[in-house]
């Protein structure tokens, strides 16, 4: 899966005899140990001690990406890695750099998406005094927000750091590795031959995790006995890159099945089965719950009541053991990887062994159709200002055929609206907040999204969300890349309504500049602007801006009252009961 270009490790030696002197140094061991396993982009940002070391990979071939900040820089890495199976390289300064980018590796170990940052570190003999370096700190202790973290000490060890990194990020569940080079050891010198067999490829960095066949046989039994089954497709389902099987479990079993945000597509979503639009109704009535992929966190209730039924039974397919069990007893675990569990499900199979009840599958259909209904009335409504809605309707309907585009997502109204109102026809095209909620991860996975796949981006983002990383605008101005941000400009965190309760003259906290103009910014890189207030100039805009191809921003102005506070959360955002400032 690494080895989109590589070379052996003779090719390398003959390369060696042929080309370079008898010396060679720590920057030149890390690319060619990059290269011997066909990592082909850098994420990052230059500066002391690694500015040479991105200048070498370009000269040498690896495409590197220029960003304004670390962790817009790690987030694009990120989600290169769960585009590609990869792992995502971001490449980062010492301390301040490395900590913006920490956020990033936090972020990916979080949602399960292999990367590495590589950061430049500070002499370790003046760091373990605390005699003040330029950009000193200790950042190896950052481990434990990593999935793990590796420091080299001597070039000759750069070949097997770069080795074990990679394995961290994507073998298992995959996750965000750190890896620590100090400034010494990439300008140390060494004898090139000694230096070039110090290299390793990573052979199989993802092995198959074949699943034991008695917890198939266990999950299949518990499956026939259901009478109200629901299949649950999580992000992990996504990243694995089975879909064709995935697809034919659940058509050939018949059994619903609800995708979480980021599976969304990985069925188109208008399939017949799809019982996302009764959602609350299948949580709570099902009685035995597949789980591939997905976690019973939050996002999921935890799998308890009142959400779901106290006596639904769990069958998860995951690839990490001590998920289990997690929040809820599970009754027949899958641990595996999802390829060879599906795979492994569909071989043992009895065709007709199991067949949802017609009452479920009837109930679900009504549901489906009642809310649909509903859905439809809401989106029908045009009201003046607009609102997410109509926004979103716009959207919907301008993507509508277009299931090569990516949609990034984020804000709180305008993520929780956006994932229920933008269909996804294509696996792994909906990249969003995640299972942290986390905000600035926009233009960062734009950015990662359009480098790796050379295919339009349509990044729909709250006002603050977007104020998070909008400064890469220049970086996808600057790399020219096609990537369209639509900023639902309703002024402000969830609300632009919002009044200072001491009646001083500071905004709410939750208040952000009314009016502004975010398609003014990207004018200032040569991108085009649009300035819309109603969904016929957005619909116009969008359409216009894909067809350009051209870093684009809408600003689209919604309704400043039209938001809820929280979005969707609102159960999750604790309130002062006695004064909360909000009179
Ligand atoms: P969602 O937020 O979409 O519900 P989560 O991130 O909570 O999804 O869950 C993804 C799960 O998928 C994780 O528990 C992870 O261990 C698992 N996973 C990721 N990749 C694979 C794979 N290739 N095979 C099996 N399980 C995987
Ligand atoms: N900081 C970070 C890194 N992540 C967060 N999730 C938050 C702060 C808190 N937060 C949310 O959970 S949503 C949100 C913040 C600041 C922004 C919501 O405003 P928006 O979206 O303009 O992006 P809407 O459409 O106005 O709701
Ligand atoms: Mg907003």
């Amino acid at each position: 899966m690494l080895a989109t270009e590589t070379r052996s490790l003779d090719e390398l030696e003959t390369l060696n005899e042929q080309k370079t002197p008898a010396i060679t140094d720590g920057f030149h061991l890390v690319v060619e140990a990059m290269k011997l396993n066909g990592i082909d982009t850098i994420y990052g940002v230059a500066g002391i001690p690694i500015t040479d070391l991105a200048r070498l990979a370009q000269a040498e071939g690896i495409r590197f990406i220029g960003f304004r900040h670390e962790q817009s820089a790690g987030n694009a890495a990120a989600i290169a890695g769960y585009l590609t199976q990869k792992p995502g390289i971001c490449l980062t300064v010492s301390a301040p750099g490395f900590l913006n980018g920490l956020v990033a590796v936090a972020n990916a170990t979080t949602n399960g998406f292999p990367m590495i940052q590589i950061s430049g570190s500070s002499d370790r003999e003046i760091v373990d005094l605390q005699q003040g370096d330029y950009e000193e700190l200790d950042q190896l202790n950052a481990a434990p927000y990593t999935k793990a973290a590796f420091r080299v000490n001597k070039p000759e060890d750069i070949g097997i750091g770069l080795a074990r990194a990679i394995r961290a990020a994507v073998s298992g569940r995959p996750g965000g590795v750190y890896l620590d080079l100090p400034a010494e050891v990439l300008s140390a010198a060494l004898d090139a031959d000694a230096g070039v067999k110090s290299l390793a490829r990573v052979v199989d960095p993802t092995p198959r995790q074949i699943p034991a066949p008695e917890s198939i046989k266990r999950a299949l039994d518990l499956l026939a006995s259901a009478q109200r089954p629901l299949i649950i497709l999580g992000k992990g389902a996504a990243y694995a890159q089975a879909d064709a099987d995935i697809r034919e479990l659940i058509e050939e079993t018949g059994i619903p099945y609800l995708p979480m945000s980021m599976a969304k597509g990985l069925l188109p979503d208008n399939h017949p089965q799809s019982a996302a639009a009764a959602r609350s109704l299948v949580l709570a009535q099902a009685d035995v719950v597949v789980l591939i992929g997905a976690r019973l966190n939050w996002l999921l209730g935890h799998g308890k009541a009142p959400q779901w039924s106290p006596t639904a039974k769990f069958i998860q397919v995951d690839i990490s053991p001590t998920e289990m069990d997690s929040n809820r007893p599970v009754a027949a675990p899958v641990v595996g990887d999802i390829g060879s569990a599906v795979s492994a499900l569909l071989t043992t199979l009895k065709p007709g062994s199991i067949r949802p009840n017609a009452a479920w599958l009837k109930t679900i259909a009504e549901r489906k159709q009642h809310n649909a209904e509903s859905m439809a009335a809401r989106l029908a409504k045009n009201p003046n200002p607009m609102d997410f809605h109509s926004a979103l309707r716009a959207i919907r309907d301008v993507l509508a055929g277009k299931s090569d585009v990516y949609v990034v997502n984020e804000g709180a109204n305008t993520l929780d609206l956006g994932r229920n109102v933008i269909d996804m026809y294509e696996p792994r095209k909906r990249l969003d907040s995640g299972t942290w909620g986390v905000m600035g991860i926009g233009m960062g996975y734009a950015v990662g999204a359009a480098v790796t796949s050379g295919k339009p981006v349509v990044a729909i983002e709250g006002d603050s969300a977007f104020g998070f990383c909008g400064m890469e605008i220049e970086t996808i101005c600057r790399y020219e890349l096609p990537v369209v941000t639509v900023v639902f400009n309703n002024g402000g965190i969830y609300r632009g309504d919002d009044v200072n309760h001491s009646g001083g003259v500071d905004p709410s906290p939750t208040v952000l500049m009314q009016n502004a103009r975010y398609d003014k910014l990207i004018e200032a890189f040569g991108g085009t602007g649009y300035h819309v207030t109603d969904p016929q100039g957005l619909t116009k805009a969008l359409t216009d801006a894909l067809a350009s191809g051209k870093p684009t921003i809408i600003n689209c102005v919604i309704d400043p009252t039209a938001g809820t506070e929280s979005g969707h959360l609102q159960s999750l955002n604790p309130t002062s009961q006695i004064d909360s400032g909000r009179k």
